[in-house]
């Protein structure tokens, strides 16, 4: 990469440790072992019910059954944001906003079967995300860029739908916002999947910081989506809180052996209720249609 794409890319000092912290991020095996048993490299996490059957049974296999099932609740996340992008049909586009290692863009395009984009301003990871489609050769529907999702290049109205899968905390969500509504087309759907904090409860707490700490990011509070949603012309159809369907699977994953020392912090943030973890969609509506 040249330094004149980097510094298109990457505007502030903030910016550029983030990319630092995902380029450096390369030896995962919290991320990559899940992301080994078919291909679809996530990082978000999951939600459902656990199979603690997987704890019973033979202790030889015991590690490979409990990343076998992290995987599963971590697709079923990817797979229950894409049922909320609405209809979607092939001659679509559709744009990841902070796509990471490609999983949820390449289970869109294999869902809906339509073009997407992933932005990213890591560039290891959107190399790595490039490689995944092209193994699995769709690389001619889904292409990751290097590019910010505050400030794309993409054209106006050109998306029938977008989303961030826990991309949100590292930026403002005004900025981000006004880029989506700029992107959208009208009566187009974002989706969003984040972890917030709880207005109620002030600001955030120990936990939260401790999260905070450990992914570089800062997260928002709950009431910082809806404001940012509404003074940009997003307007929502869902919200369903995700806090209950996500701690089994940070239970099982504190279980683990691919555990980081995260998994107390998201516990205690989720079970103290300082933390939520929310699903939002909202829909694109033109001030000049409305
Ligand atoms: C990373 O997922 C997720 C974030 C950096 C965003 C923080 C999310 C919140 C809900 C606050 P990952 O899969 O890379 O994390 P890990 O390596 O811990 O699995
Ligand atoms: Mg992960």
């Amino acid at each position: 990469m040249s330094t004149a794409e980097t510094a298109t890319v990457l505007q502030t000092d903030y910016q550029r440790s983030v990319a630092d912290y995902w380029n450096t991020h390369q030896n995962d095996p919290v991320n990559l072992r899940l992301g080994e048993i078919d291909g679809l490299y996530h990082h978000h996490y999951g939600v459902g019910a656990v199979d603690w059957s997987v704890l019973d049974g033979p202790a030889a296999g015991l590690e490979d059954r409990i990343i076998a099932e992290l995987h599963r609740l971590e697709t079923a996340q990817a797979n229950l944001l894409l049922d909320h992008l609405g209809t979607v049909t092939p001659g679509d586009r559709l744009l990841d906003a902070g796509s990471g290692r490609g999983g949820t863009s390449i289970m869109a395009n294999h869902r809906f079967g339509c073009a997407v984009d992933g932005v990213t301003i890591s560039d290891y990871q959107c190399d790595f995300a490039n490689t995944q489609a092209q193994a699995r050769g769709v690389d001619g529907q889904v292409r990751f860029y290097l590019r910010n999702m505050l400030d794309t290049g993409f054209p106006p109205g050109s998306y029938r739908g977008l989303w961030t899968n826990e991309t949100t905390m590292y930026v403002d969500l005004g900025d981000l916002f006004s880029e989506f509504a700029r992107l959208l087309a009208h009566g187009g759907r974002y989706v969003c999947i984040t972890g917030c904090y709880n207005d109620l409860v002030g600001g955030p707490s120990a936990s939260v910081q401790r999260i905070n700490d450990q992914y570089l990011c800062e997260v928002h509070s709950r009431g910082d989506y809806f404001r940012a949603l509404s003074a940009n012309g997003l307007v929502p159809i869902g919200v369903t809180d995700l806090t209950d369907a996500t701690i089994p699977y940070w239970e099982l994953r504190d279980r683990s052996a691919v555990r980081t020392g995260v998994e107390t912090a998201f516990l205690s943030a989720y079970r103290e209720g300082s933390f939520q973890y929310l699903l939002i969609a909202a829909d694109r509506v033109d001030p000049a249609s409305a």
